[in-house]
């Protein structure tokens, strides 16, 4: 069945169903296809979840199939200049330059970087773990700590599971306070929901509100009710502010979690210092309106406090993230029908897998990393320190690296440094599509598939999804002939480590690997269940695993009429699973089976938050900024969403502008220290005053790269100017909000 569709779509005109993998809102769409080739795409108005909404990103779908640019063959590095391989030259130059590494220096010598694309990719998704098991590696990073991890590292503490994020139901709620996240633009993240515009629109067409806290006035402020500028970086101390006044009026209602949740006291004695009159100046926002705040958030029945990224890339990441939550819990909102609730995922959520109720928890730490000691978190190292580990020698020094979909030499601070340390490496592999400003310094390159190639299921963001679902995308058209599957070529490198060589039955041992995961996880039925799920393979087959022991499952005959592949299969546009439902205590994984409302390592990251609670404004910081038409770094080379006016944009306010002598339209420098960009001006009434925002993941004029239309307008990459040494403590996420900059017109 899987097999016969692409092959008959590349014969007659046909439609046919992918999620979109661009962004987390996860959008159903409709390719239509003519002769193999894509002439149109839509929303899919019967998807359940999406119900046709798609953003102009979609389209680009075509042009990334048919992008020239896009790497179609394993390459390989001679002299200096990249050659176009066969894919069993490609494993054989890998299993003769990395195992001699891995045999003299031990696992640790090889690091990984994962992307973000990853997440968007079940083949990756599924098959990196099995990588990761056969490197053994502590260096491990990923996009992770340049973006979310703290927001886990909170959850984790609190729930007991690194996944376990509320999110806003936004379908029945009447007050959204929003911070740091711009929806409009992102559609959305940790929080995977389509057509945000038209849920706002309906939530205020019901009587709702929605209050935008942000250091510049989004596109999401523009269709909000209210917004408030914030201090970059503040957001600590306006949370904090919000949790005294509750406390300080009686306003903290528990509601059905009071039976459930630790911590109420450390956490009131330990927002004692922080009256809303204390916090007031070092966060921007007037006193009153975070009492009044507090009141609307206490009194209204349905109501959220949502954070994303401005409140995860900024120095007390972890505790704005916590505080979130902790304001949720406070106003009785957390798992409560219009408030954050958690989602229920139909496979691969951890909060739905062993006993309910309790667990193991979560722990950080467990090791550090070698050169600045920054702790583990999430079984990774904080990516701002992967240049350090390959610049610095010493015993332990990366020698090699693994790259998998990502950019971090645009996507990360320092982009320089990482650049310059990736050039000293003994070997390195990229499994990317383009050859781009960090697959350059690969000695191999593995392409992987166009998304209209492979099959898709959301591992991911079906845990983080406001309404329950599960939907399967079959590969729209055949993958060319020779290319593998990206689960295929990981499996090969897994073959390659193991000793097996590149030439090893990947088939048998993927048999292997699963039977040695089932024998773990239901031991004497592995026989009965590898025979249940006989007929997928590969991928197909951990994803029917995945449902059918799922919550919704089949169970394997146990559960009648649960959900199987097959199942999803025969739904093009998806099985509807419902609205959020209360999970407390049901997902909680903690050890003590409670909400640990006050966790002792986010207690005690306060100590940094009162010693800089006088601290003047910088003069100057500088913020990131998102675009409806680019996709981090790497969606600039497709020309429908390329076109247009100039993007890559500071965003100044007048009042800087003019006393800075600043033109709009002109051309600046930026300095932070030694480091030092050149922009172009745009002056803007949206930002607040001393804040300036640019947007990351632009920067393409660096040599040896092959993505011709992204050179014609390269902009500038904002992370040369960030400082890889500035991280949150706690999660190690990097500091990307409110670096202190100056400013002067470029002569
Ligand atoms: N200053 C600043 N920096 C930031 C941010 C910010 O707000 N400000 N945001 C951060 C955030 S949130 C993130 S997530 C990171 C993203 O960081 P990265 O993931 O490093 O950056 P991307 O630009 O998403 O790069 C994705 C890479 O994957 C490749 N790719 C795309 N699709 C596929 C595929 O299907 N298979 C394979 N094998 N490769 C593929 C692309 O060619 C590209 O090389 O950037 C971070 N950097
Ligand atoms: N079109 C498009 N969509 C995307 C992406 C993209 O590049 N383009 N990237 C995807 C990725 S990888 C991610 S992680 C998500 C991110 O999703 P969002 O978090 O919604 O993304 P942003 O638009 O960066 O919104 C962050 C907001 O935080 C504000 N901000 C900056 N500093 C602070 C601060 O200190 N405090 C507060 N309160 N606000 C602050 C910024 O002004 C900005 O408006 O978007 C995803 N979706
Ligand atoms: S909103 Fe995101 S998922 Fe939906 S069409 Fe646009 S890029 Fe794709
Ligand atoms: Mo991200």
């Amino acid at each position: 069945m899987e097999q016969s569709s692409p092959q008959q779509a590349s014969q007659q005109a046909s439609t046919a169903h992918r999620i979109c993998p661009f962004c987390e809102a996860a959008c159903g769409l409709e390719v239509e296809l003519s002769q193999g080739q894509v002439t149109r795409v839509r929303g899919d108005q019967a998807d359940v979840f999406s119900a046709g909404f798609l953003c102009p990103k979609a389209v680009g779908l075509k042009d990334l199939h048919e992008d020239g640019d896009r790497l179609r063959t394993p390459l390989i590095k001679r002299n200096g200049v990249f050659e176009p391989t066969s894919w069993d030259e490609a494993y054989a130059e890998i299993e003769r330059r990395l195992l001699p590494i891995i045999e003299r220096d031990g696992g640790n010598a090889v690091a990984t970087v994962l992307g973000n694309p990853v997440s968007h990719k079940m083949s990756l998704m599924l098959y990196f773990p099995k990588l990761a098991k056969a490197l053994s590696t502590h260096n491990m990073f990923s996009a992770s700590s340049v973006d979310q991890v703290p927001k886990m590292l909170s959850v984790g503490l609190m729930y007991g599971s690194w996944l376990s994020v509320p999110v806003p139901d936004i379908e029945r709620s009447d007050f959204l306070l929003i911070l740091g996240a711009n929806p409009m633009v992102s559609n959305g993240s940790l929080w995977t929901v389509p057509d945000f515009r038209g849920k706002a629109k309906a939530l205020r067409a019901r009587g709702g509100r929605i209050v935008v806290v942000d250091p510049r006035r989004t596109e999401t402020a523009e269709v909000a009710d209210q917004h408030h500028f914030i201090r970059p970086g503040a957001d600590v101390f306006f949370l904090l502010g919000l949790v005294h006044a509750l406390f300080d009026e009686q306003l903290v209602k528990l509601g059905r979690l009071a039976g459930h949740v630790t911590g109420l006291e450390q956490l009131r004695e330990a927002a004692l210092p922080y009256a809303p009159e204390t916090v007031a100046a070092r966060c921007g926002i007037a006193a009153t309106t975070m009492r009044e705040l507090a009141r609307t958030l206490a009194g209204t029945e349905r109501a959220a406090v949502y954070g994303r990224i401005g409140t995860c890339t900024q120095q007390y990441g972890t505790l704005a993230s916590w505080l979130i939550d902790v304001v949720n819990i406070l106003t009785g909102h957390l798992d409560q029908e219009g408030g954050m609730m958690f989602p229920k995922a139909a496979a691969f959520a951890a909060n739905t897998r062993g006993k309910p109720g309790s667990g193991r928890g979560v722990t950080s730490g467990r090791y550090r990393s070698r050169v600045s000691g920054a702790p583990e978190v999430v079984g990774e190292l904080p990516i701002t320190c992967l240049a350090e580990e390959i610049d610095t020698p010493g015993p332990g020094q990366v020698k090699a690296l693994i790259a998998i979909a990502g950019n971090p030499v645009l996507s990360a601070p320092n982009g320089p440094r990482l650049a310059a340390a990736l050039e000293q490496l003994e070997f390195m592999l990229s499994m990317d599509i383009y050859l781009n400003e960090t697959s350059r310094h690969a000695d191999v390159i593995l392409p992987g598939v166009s998304p209209l190639e492979d099959a898709h299921y959301d591992v991911t963001f079906t845990q983080f999804s406001h309404r329950n679902h599960a939907r399967y995308s079959p590969p729209v058209l055949a993958r060319s002939a020779g290319q593998p599957d990206e689960w295929e070529t990981l499996l090969r490198l897994v073959a390659i480590l193991k000793g097996q060589g590149a030439n090893a039955d990947i088939a048998a041992l993927d048999d292997a690997l699963l039977r040695e995961d089932l024998e773990k996880a239901v031991g004497p039925l592995t026989d009965t269940v590898m025979g249940m799920l006989a007929p997928q393979r590969g991928v197909q087959r951990l994803l029917d695993l995945g449902l059918r022991s799922g919550p919704y499952g089949d169970q394997f005959g146990r559960a009648p009429g649960g959900l199987t592949l097959a199942k999803i299969q025969a739904a093009p546009s998806g099985i509807d699973l419902g609205p959020m439902t209360q999970r407390i205590p049901e997902a909680l994984r903690t050890p003590s089976g409670q909400i640990e409302l006050a966790p002792q390592l986010l207690l005690d990251d306060l100590a940094r938050v009162a010693a800089d609670l006088a601290a003047p404004a910088a003069d100057l910081v500088i913020i990131g900024r998102r675009q409806l038409r680019s996709n981090n770094s790497w969606m600039h080379n497709l020309p429908v969403l390329a076109k247009g006016a100039y993007r890559c944009t500071a965003l100044v306010h007048p009042d800087d502008a003019a006393r800075l002598q600043l033109a709009d339209g002109g051309q600046a420098t930026v300095r932070n220290g030694a480091r030092q960009i050149e922009v172009q001006v745009e002056v803007s009434a949206d930002m607040m005053p001393g804040v300036v925002s640019l947007p990351h993941g632009w920067g393409h004029n660096l040599p040896g790269t092959q993505m011709g239309v992204a050179a014609e307008r390269p902009g500038v990459n904002l992370n040369v100017l960030l400082d890889e040494n500035l991280r949150d403590p706690l999660s190690g996420n990097a500091v990307l909000s409110g670096v202190p900059i100056t400013m002067a017109p470029l002569q």
